[in-house]
């Protein structure tokens, strides 16, 4: 329970100000705190998820607080390698925090694991859009760390597509608490006019894209995977298709999650990068 209260304070200070629809995300699981059921059998991890086996998702990192502790105790958000000393993240993470407060937890999916290698942040870049239009809109920014990680980096998405299902994964709150080994879970993807349909007026089609099981729930990111990645199916060469965000509670039927859209945002990225290099 600390550990969730950590997770409120921290990203509640940063961010509950004036955000409508997204501070109501960080309110945690669902209303009743009770995990959703719905199909009899659930599973609590990530939401319905399970163990992510190492080298499944290489460029999945945490992100957290230098200091003293465990990256396990320090771990706030989850961020994406995406250059060799690059990583992206939400800006909803980092946009009340300078460089010097953050670190990167790469190496290993368990963060007590004696193979995680932190690595110190060098200069951030925030969305300059980030909120705009709308609250969230762009929720998205970049990290760049004092030295090279040896991670294999996923390729940005390009272009705006429709998929079946997406994969998800992180640290974050599984309804049973926050897990020490990364989770990953498969979630279906939800139209934009279903997610506008879900949340009227909270929805930039444009910069965000929607997944979950809108029929049963059960699926979802949740609170501590803010940041991470959401990917095109394992298989071929996955891409990096969105950054999660926010959502009303978490694997709750008719609330999906929803993700910064990489491919609305790829080539501003791709222009903060050139000016890093
Ligand atoms: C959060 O608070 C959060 N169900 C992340 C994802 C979702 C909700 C909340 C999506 O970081």
């Amino acid at each position: 329970m600390d550990r969730k209260r950590k997770h409120l304070i921290r990203l509640g200070a940063g961010v509950a100000a004036g955000l409508g629809a997204a501070a109501i995300a960080w309110t945690g699981i669902a209303a009743n705190a009770e995990p959703v059921d719905t199909k009899g059998d659930f599973e609590a991890q990530i939401i319905g998820g399970g163990d992510v086996a190492e080298g499944q998702y290489p460029w999945l990192v945490g992100l957290g607080s230098p200091g003293e502790g465990t990256a396990y105790e320090r771990q706030f958000c989850g961020g994406t390698v995406i250059a060799e000393d690059v990583v992206l993240t939400a800006a909803h993470c980092v946009e009340e925090s300078a460089a010097a407060d953050l670190v990167v937890f790469s190496g290993a999916i368990d963060l007590e694991s004696e193979d995680v290698v932190e690595t110190a942040v060098a200069d951030l870049h925030v969305a300059e859009d980030y909120n705009d239009p709308i609250a969230m809109a762009n929720d998205w920014a970049l990290l760049k760390l004092a030295e090279p990680v040896d991670v294999e980096p996923i390729a940005l998405g390009t272009e705006v597509e429709e998929f079946d299902a997406l994969e998800t994964a992180g640290w974050g709150d599984t309804g049973e608490g926050f897990p020490t080994t990364a989770q990953w879970v498969e979630v279906p993807f939800v139209s934009d006019a279903d997610c506008e349909a879900a949340y009227p007026d909270e929805v930039d089609a444009a910069s965000m894209l929607c997944a979950g099981d809108l029929e049963n729930g059960g699926v979802d990111s949740c609170q501590g995977d803010s940041g991470g990645p959401i990917m095109s199916p394992a298989g071929e060469d996955q891409v990096l298709v969105g950054i999660v965000s926010w959502g009303y509670g978490c694997a709750e039927a008719g609330n999906p999650g929803v993700y910064g859209e990489v491919a609305e945002f790829d080539e501003t990225i791709e222009a903060v990068l050139a000016g890093w290099e």
